[in-house]
């Protein structure tokens, strides 16, 4: 599966006056970073830009500027020259904000992504699509202003939780760098992106804190639509809460169930190296990254969650016996 070439995207830029964005639902930092670091500078280079998300901008990221040029729908009758996604390894992640409208370019990093653009830049080495950004804007004819390293910057940290996950390079460091020199201050979006939390967020953990459990080497838990209530917590994420699972130092795979509207429930696993979460979830039709992956499974949460525990219990016995068999 071949990736465009610069050049290709170069002239997809250049012969596009209106564009249009998205990224995915439950939009994380790289979603909204890579969103508008694109999204602004093609601004910049004079073309009529839509950025979307169908979920909008999460509370906690709307310290980002431009962030209120981010809409959650587009109506059926605006037509595009150019339409493009970020950060989304399959067009269901997108949700309905870009209606059924083909998607002309492709840009992302999860090792999951099918493909499915016109043209497709997929790198799965990078740590985060706004790294993809960082390295290649300029090749495309895009410049970097202020705003623009901000917000690669912000999809950069928090994709690589401050440049610490497995998949952490030299060459990732080294974009960080350039974005600091184009004037993005890294203490200052570190403390608003990965350190500020909400009163209500710490006391939504509580409720999933006090579920818990643990089997082994595997712990799970899950965040409720009761809960989300009476915490006051208004967004449909996890909260950032896996972040908080996956420092427990016994386990090997947490598992976070987050009950949705509809029936539905958005589950994310998060692993310890040595493991292949993205299997698992690419598995119930999700996709993510080796270290950290998702899926929306249709259901209630109880058949969810037994039909997952029960997968990622037999597919942890198969990796344990596999590396006694191997003797390490
Ligand atoms: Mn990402």
């Amino acid at each position: 599966m071949n990736n465009a070439s610069h050049e290709e995207i170069r002239q997809l830029f250049n012969h596009a006056d209106r564009i249009l964005l998205a990224s995915h639902v439950r939009p994380d930092g790289d979603a909204i970073g890579s969103l508008l670091g694109l999204g602004l500078s093609l601004e910049d280079a004079g073309k009529e830009v839509v950025m979307v998300l169908s979920d909008g901008v999460t509370a906690n990221f709307r310290f980002m500027s431009g962030y209120e040029k981010i809409c959650t729908k587009v109506s059926d009758d605006k037509s595009f020259d150019l339409v493009i996604t970020l950060d989304a390894s399959d067009p269901e992640r997108i949700g309905n904000a870009i209606g059924n409208r083909n998607i002309d370019l492709n840009i992302d990093h999860h090792v999951t992504n099918l493909h499915f653009g016109k043209h497709n830049l997929v790198d799965p080495l990078a740590t985060a699509t706004s790294e993809i950004l960082a390295e290649h804007l300029e090749s495309w004819g895009l410049k970097f202003t202020k705003p623009i390293a901000e917000a690669l910057l912000t999809g950069l940290i928090t994709d690589t939780i401050g440049f610490r996950t497995s998949n952490m390079s030299p060459k990732a460091l080294k974009l960080g760098a350039k974005l600091m020199e184009a004037g993005a201050n890294l203490p200052d979006l570190y403390n608003k992106s990965l350190i500020d939390r909400s009163y209500a967020q710490i006391n939504y953990w509580g409720y999933a804190l006090e579920k818990m459990e643990r089997k082994d080497r595997l712990v799970w838990t899950a965040l409720t639509l009761a809960d989300r209530k009476m915490a006051g917590y208004n967004g449909n994420d996890d909260a950032d809460l896996n972040t908080l699972l996956s420092s427990i130092a016994e386990c090997d795979v947490t598992v976070l169930f987050v009950e949705q509207n509809n029936h539905h429930v958005k589950v994310s696993w998060r692993s310890k190296p040595g493991f292949n979460v993205s299997e698992l979830a690419f598995s119930f039709n999700g996709g993510g990254h080796p270290a950290a992956a998702g899926a929306d499974i249709e259901g209630t949460l109880e058949e969810v969650k037994k039909d997952v525990l029960e997968k990622t219990t037999g597919y942890l016995k198969k990796i344990t016996k596999g590396k006694i068999n191997n003797g390490n």
